[in-house]
């Protein structure tokens, strides 16, 4: 049919193109909506985007979101959760006496939320965070005010003491895949909706992997707050390159 035809051309790009206005394309769409880390410790918690430098409020959205999430016409809703040990390689206060090896550089500074240091070996770049999202606490729950739907489904991320997680669908080094994929492949998604917070960085991450793998891909941006001003025009910028398409709760809401 016409997606396959599609997908095997131009996929993301018309998709970007078109948004929400073919409903031919659009009836042959298995759409999965991906809801990012809406939890506590994000909206009024140790991580909360309101203290953010961009000063957005995730309690803000939670109305559109609850509209999104209760349209008709989503084969799946799936909600990502950051799920850390309490020893998480992100925390400020556990950097320095991780099993991974800090640069001689940053060994020596005092370090604190939002620096961003290197380890050695394998080499990389790690933002600080307060702690937040610890597996099983009240951080980690998702915010009350969220609807959850019948048969929703749930991925964490972030769980390895040594390695962040960004993107729902794989840990930051690339090497280790959480069960997401095979989740929307299991139930044939051609298409995902995303949305949640971090807009500048796990949604951008999660909805970036999901283009990558060839999955027609939007951003609900009124569902969704971020951190930075800085960072949310770069995410802009990356959905622009992988033709991702950044829409409105009521522009899905027309086609649902
Ligand atoms: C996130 C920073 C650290 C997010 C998770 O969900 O955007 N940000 N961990
Ligand atoms: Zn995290």
């Amino acid at each position: 049919g016409l997606v396959s035809k599609i997908e095997k051309k131009c996929a993301p790009e018309l998709f970007s193109r078109v948004r929400f206005t073919i409903e031919d394309f659009l009836r042959e769409l298995h759409i999965a909506l991906i809801v990012v880390d809406f939890q506590n410790d994000f909206v009024n918690g140790s991580l909360s985007i309101l203290n953010g430098p961009a000063r957005q409020d995730p309690q803000a959205v939670i109305p559109s979101l609850n509209k999104l999430i209760s349209l008709d016409g989503f084969k799946m809703v799936i909600y990502t959760m950051d799920w850390h040990p309490p020893n998480h390689i992100s925390f400020y206060d556990h950097a320095k006496d991780s099993d991974r090896v800090l640069s001689a550089q940053d060994q020596k500074r005092h370090l604190k939320a939002f620096d961003v240091v290197r380890f050695e070996s394998p080499p990389t770049e790690q933002v600080l965070y307060p702690s937040h999202c610890v597996k099983n606490t009240w951080g980690a729950a998702l915010h009350d005010d969220v609807k959850i739907v019948e048969n929703a489904f749930f991925v964490e991320k972030g769980t390895d003491v040594l390695v962040d997680s960004y993107s729902g669908f794989a840990n930051n080094d690339g090497l280790k895949k959480s069960k997401l994929e095979s989740m929307l492949r299991s139930e044939r998604i051609n298409g995902v909706i995303t949305c949640g917070l971090a807009y500048d960085i796990c949604v951008m991450y999660t909805a970036r992997d999901a283009a990558k793998l060839g999955f027609l891909t939007t951003v609900i941006k009124d569902c969704s707050s971020g951190l930075s001003d800085e960072k949310i025009e770069e995410a802009n910028q990356i959905f622009a390159e992988n033709n991702i398409a950044v829409n409105t709760e009521s522009e899905a809401e027309l086609i649902m």
